[in-house]
């Protein structure tokens, strides 16, 4: 299908960070696409399938940008970052400031003022490429904490514009959202959005905390009111926003197709086979962050390996940690450590032929995660924070025969619905080690109701029903505050 012609615009705009695809130059020289790594990518991909749109973002290497190009229905529009913009509006104020603020400052987040003047710059950049695609009246849809100024400036450039935001990882408690000193300037970035989308009712309700007490903005309901500023700094004019939780998911049906199909299938039996028919397998599939709790997951199964509760060849564990991030300094030393207590872990408790942690620093195809979802007799989801957590809702859809379990930290947003896992607070790591153990010795009944609980609820609420739920709640704002979508 050729897309609607960018003499007159687009109707439906999406911006984020980075495309869907990113490039991949082989040796020969040629260019390959390949879908780009993440959670906001793997949800938005089955909700913009065949949709008429254009989609802003970052082509995911410095440089100069390539020409606009179409992928099927959209047209992506590559936005240029220089080296230095990667190093400090991405690696910098994106992952080194505001990822550890809004995930509970697990570790310390950095303040540079340069940093700020690349994110301010980035921002711009991104607005004025939203400008140039979007038709008159065209629905916008902005992305993640990266593009936290874009709704401002972009209403700025284009009044005519109805603009949503949808912040795909916690906000945080204003006692720590206050640290930063940009925090007013970020409030009125967002506040140029007629609605704000958040995942949980808990950020939404911090994020109006925040207006309250760093604005002094009215919050009533789920709308905002700014009575605006007299200066001359961005978002300067009178607002009313909505801002709500419409907590994400995945497209279950997709992966209930993949998970059955005969060449996933034998797949399962190949994985289950490599590591020697275990009784149980116990897995863990996480970007390497520090915010996944894979450290403290480590340490639970190293203590359980001790106490002689789990042993290989019977019990072992399979930690799939995709690379991310690699360039900041708080991502080395983590993945440092990790490689080093798994190294100990195996030193330790393993013998030959019989691993006790099989360690996979790599990233996979989705057939092959599809797999290891359901190899997986219990799936070990421990983040310190994390927003939603899609790797829990995809192995509780993935296990379409009924078994399995899944341990699941109640700070995670997917802790707001699947009440039916086996909770835990990931710092407890007593606690930690008796879910664990639950969850592998429950009785096989009991199980199962659980799962099945837990895959109707997904099913129910899927990555369809997200995007519905975001883009009605954008049409009825402005001024017309419609009720809070869920929970
Ligand atoms: P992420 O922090 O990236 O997302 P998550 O929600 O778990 O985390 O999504 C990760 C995605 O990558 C999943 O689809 C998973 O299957 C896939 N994946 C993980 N490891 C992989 C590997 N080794 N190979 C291939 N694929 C792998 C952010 C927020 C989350 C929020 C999402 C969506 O931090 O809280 O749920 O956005 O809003």
């Amino acid at each position: 299908m050729v897309p609607a012609s960018s003499s007159s615009g687009f109707d439906f705009v999406v911006a984020a960070n980075r495309l869907p695809v990113d490039r991949h130059v082989h040796p020969d020289g040629s260019v390959e696409w390949r879908t780009s790594p993440g959670g906001l990518v793997t949800a938005m991909e089955s909700v913009m399938q065949d949709r008429e749109a254009a989609w802003v973002g970052w082509a995911g290497f410095a440089g100069e940008a390539p020409e606009p190009f179409d992928d099927g229905a959209l047209r992506l529009c590559p936005v240029p970052l220089s080296t230095e913009e990667v190093a400090d509006y991405y690696e910098g104020f994106s992952n080194d400031t505001l990822w550890p603020i809004y995930h509970d400052v697990i570790v310390p987040p950095t303040f540079h003022r340069s940093w700020w003047h690349a994110y301010r710059r980035v921002n711009e950049r991104f607005a004025e490429a939203v400008a140039e695609v979007a038709a008159e009246g065209a629905t916008v849809w902005v992305h993640d904490y990266q593009l936290q100024l874009v709704p401002a400036l972009l209403r700025d450039r284009r009044p005519d514009l109805r603009i949503g935001w949808f912040n795909h990882i916690p906000f945080p408690p204003v006692e720590l959202f206050s640290q930063l000193p940009w925090r007013a300037a970020i409030l009125r970035g967002l506040l140029g959005a007629d609605f704000l989308g958040f995942q949980r009712a808990d950020d939404a309700r911090n994020f109006m905390r925040a207006c309250r007490s760093v604005l002094r903005a009215t919050a009533k309901g789920d709308v905002v009111t700014w009575a605006g500023a007299d200066d001359a700094q961005l978002g300067a004019a009178p607002r009313r926003v909505r801002a709500a939780a419409v907590p994400i998911s995945i497209d279950a049906q997709g992966l209930r197709e993949l998970a059955g199909s005969p060449e996933v299938q034998d797949r399962v039996t190949e994985i289950r086979a490599s590591l020697g028919n275990p009784k149980v397998v116990l897995l863990g599939v996480d970007r390497l962050d520090y915010t996944k709790g894979i450290r403290h997951r480590l340490r639970a199964i190293g203590e359980l390996l001790e106490d002689g509760e789990i042993a290989p060849p019977d019990v072992v564990f399979v930690q799939i940690a995709t690379p991310s991030r690699e360039r900041v300094e708080a991502y080395r030393l983590l993945r440092e450590e990790i490689e080093g207590t798994v190294g100990r872990i195996n030193g330790d408790f393993s013998h030959l032929g019989d691993t006790a942690v099989h360690y996979l620093h790599q990233s996979f195809g989705r057939e092959e995660i599809a797999a290891f979802f359901q190899v997986a007799d219990v799936m070990l989801v421990t983040p310190l924070r994390d927003g939603m957590n899609l790797v829990a809702k995809e192995y509780v859809t993935a296990r379409h025969d009924g078994g399995g379990a899944l341990v699941l930290s109640e700070f995670t947003g997917a802790a707001m619905e699947l009440r039916q896992a086996y909770m835990c607070n990931p710092h407890d790591i007593a606690g930690l080690k008796e879910t664990i153990l639950r969850a592998i010795r429950d009785n096989p009944a009991a199980k199962r109701r659980r799962m099945s609980a837990l895959r109707r609820r997904v099913h129910n609420h899927d990555v369809q029903t997200w995007a519905g739920e975001f883009l009605s709640a954008l049409a009825a704002a402005p001024d017309r505050p419609a009720k809070s979508s869920s929970r």
